[in-house]
């Protein structure tokens, strides 16, 4: 299995700046670099990284995407004085010359694809590249917005060449648009382009009508050019253009993501791959927020627990716009998007007032997150025998319960008291683990889901009183035999492969997600499109999930789940499951663990699962606005 998470840095790259007045430009400097690294040094997470060194990039890297007259002008930098690099600077757009830039844009480059090498040949399973100067506005013979080289270009290029890969995922959350790196790849299948920028109707740099959602790719890239994860492409490496301008008081993004933010993108995008992924610093221009910011994603590289995000509201109507609009341009590209009703809206909405209240309350909200001990992630496992366990589990004992009498009554519907005791004794002491921290996450194989699922909730209102939201994920086909109180503090989304006659209301979430051969297809579809939102607006303090190795679902998708409910509850997930088999529960701790997991490779889904799931997303869009997709029609 592949571990660590690969930290590149080299002072050499703080060793240029602005030497003239020009203000665009005034906010690149070297303190991005030297203040992110000792903050990464304050947090004790350098000493937790894997460190690689820097090289510079060769010309015939250089060359892979760029012209060998663009080379050589940008070579002769080396030589001038300022009225020279002033002078050379202004055939560009927004970019600063200084004579060591042309020797540190080969290393920002080199240290790139050392970072790529690294990952791809599994001697780090992620990592991060911090990196002077960016790469995602550069073009073919053009610098551009601070950019020299595009760095996450050429590690996309270099990454097919050396690799033989074939589809490589860019996911761009800079606040820029990085119109250079789509320029590179509009026609090309391979390479999928998803950026998310500040746009304002044009109004904002670079001030181009290719960066709209519109522009979709050409020829055999169209649909590669996108503005929306989430759809089966199954990537074999993810680059991240990682720009920390969108974050909170950012000169230059003006938005307000907090450091937090982050570490979700950065965990969600985990789940692909098999965790291979490589972040390769843009922008980022406060110096606060962008050292926040950076120790926030390394930290989610090294598996620490990923923060709540608190008061997620739902989104505003030029959000919804924006979405729906991209959801309707690629819906011909991309099967995932056509279960949603969509239609185009074209309407600019002003929603400066909320944003700036948002804004307010995620300054007072978000505290600096010092924590420099790794937590530990030690999964706990709760089970009858014949399983080796990796030495990161935590095994409970058995409690002088006799491991056969324990599978004695999975059969059984009996709720008999020995049994019940039994039950209740070993998931309290999962429980206490994960409560008290020991432990980050647990795992229980049980001999019934519902009996499990009450122990837990009466657990919990009798001992545990700091967990006021519990959300339960529970896969299958009984009836939940007691009715929910609508108060809030359970959330129960249930999947069952049949019909269920259960009152549904706000916190209580029926999904019918019928088979379809031997497998129910559909998990998926409901997880990205009802689950997690829900789950995310919930903001449990725990999350269960509740399966049996009977329930027909894919094991790889029920990985998945295992794997992205982690960002809830700051990872703490108790797993209960049926009917255990060896391979999945090793698979599930793994997962637990947060070891990579294997991709989702299957088809597209179609028809009863689409409506199903679609229906329930109607029904609760008003209860739980972040469902919504549409702009509520206010003429
Ligand atoms: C890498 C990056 C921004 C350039 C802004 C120029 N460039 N106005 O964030
Ligand atoms: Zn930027």
């Amino acid at each position: 299995m592949v571990s660590g998470t690969a930290l590149i840095y080299d002072e050499e790259m703080t060793r240029y700046r602005l030497l003239w007045d020009y203000p665009v430009c005034s906010i690149e400097v070297p303190e991005r670099l030297s203040v992110s690294y000792s903050e990464l040094q304050i947090q004790g997470l350098v000493e937790r990284c894997i460190s690689v060194p820097v090289r510079e990039a060769t010309e015939e890297e250089i060359l892979l995407a760029h012209s060998q007259d663009f080379l050589e002008a940008i070579k002769t930098t080396q030589n001038m004085d300022v009225e020279q690099l002033k002078a050379f600077a202004s055939q560009f757009q927004d970019v600063y010359f200084h004579q060591n830039i042309y020797h540190c844009a080969k290393l920002a480059l080199g240290a790139t694809l050392q970072l790529v090498d690294a990952v791809m040949t599994k001697k780090v399973r992620n990592g991060i590249a911090l990196v002077r100067p960016p790469g995602h506005h550069s073009q073919h013979s053009a610098a551009n917005g601070f950019c020299i080289f595009n760095n996450v270009a050429i590690a996309a290029l270099y990454a097919k060449k050396m690799f033989d890969l074939k589809r490589i995922l860019i996911v761009d959350w800079d606040i820029h648009h990085g119109q250079g790196t789509q320029y590179f790849f509009e026609d090309d299948p391979s390479v999928l382009y998803f950026s998310w920028h500040r746009y304002e109707n044009q109004e904002f740099w670079p001030n181009l009508p290719e960066s709209d959602y519109s522009t979709v790719g050409k020829g055999k890239g169209a649909g590669f050019n996108v503005n929306v994860p989430w759809n089966k492409f199954n990537p074999e490496l993810v680059l991240i253009s990682a720009g920390f301008d969108s974050a909170i008081n950012d000169p230059e993004g003006k938005m307000c993501a907090t450091p937090a933010c982050f570490a979700h993108l950065t965990h969600l995008l985990m789940s692909l791959a098999e965790g291979k992924i490589c972040a390769v610093l843009e922008g980022g221009y406060d110096l606060h927020s962008l050292s926040h910011c950076i120790c926030h994603t390394v930290k989610a590289f090294l598996g620490d627990p990923v923060p709540h995000l608190l008061n997620i509201s739902s989104p505003c109507d030029s959000a919804l716009e924006s979405i729906q609009n991209v959801r309707a341009v690629h819906q011909q590209h991309w099967a995932f998007l056509r279960s949603l009703p969509i239609s185009m809206k074209h309407q600019n909405v002003n929603d400066d007032k909320k944003l700036e209240q948002f804004c307010n309350e995620e300054i007072h909200t978000s505290s600096p997150n010092y924590c420099p001990l790794p937590p530990k992630r030690t999964a706990v496992a709760l089970l009858g025998e014949k399983i080796e366990l990796p030495d990161r589990c935590l095994k409970i004992n058995l409690d002088s319960v006799p491991s056969d009498e324990i599978w004695s009554f999975k059969d059984s519907t009996v709720e008999g008291q020995k049994d019940s005791l039994h039950l209740q004794k070993n998931l309290c002491s999962v429980m206490m683990k994960i409560f008290q921290k020991e432990v980050q996450n647990g795992l229980a194989a049980v001999p019934c889901l519902l009996e499990a699922i009450k122990a837990v909730l009466s657990f919990c209102t009798t001992c545990a009183n700091s967990v006021s939201r519990i959300l339960v994920l529970y896969l299958g086909d009984k009836d939940y035999p007691v009715s929910l109180e609508d108060d809030g503090n359970l959330l129960l989304i249930q999947m069952s492969t049949k019909k269920l006659k259960g009152r549904e209301s706000k916190y209580h979430i029926p999904i019918f997600l019928p088979k379809e051969g031997n497998n129910v297809k559909g998990v998926l579809h409901a997880l990205f499109s009802l689950i997690l939102p829900v789950a995310y607006m919930y903001n449990p303090d725990l999350v269960v999930t509740a399966l049996s190795c009977q329930s027909g679902v894919d094991k790889k998708i029920l990985n998945q789940l295992t794997s992205l409910l982690q960002g809830l509850a700051e990872g703490q997930l108790l797993c209960l499951i049926h009917d255990p088999e060896v391979s999945f529960l090793e698979d599930t701790i793994c997962s637990l663990l947060g070891d990579p997991i294997l991709p989702v490779t299957d088809g597209v889904l179609q028809g009863e699962a689409i409506q199903e799931v679609e229906q329930q997303r109607q029904r609760l869009q008003e209860q739980w606005g972040i469902l919504k997709t549409q702009v509520t029609r206010t003429e």
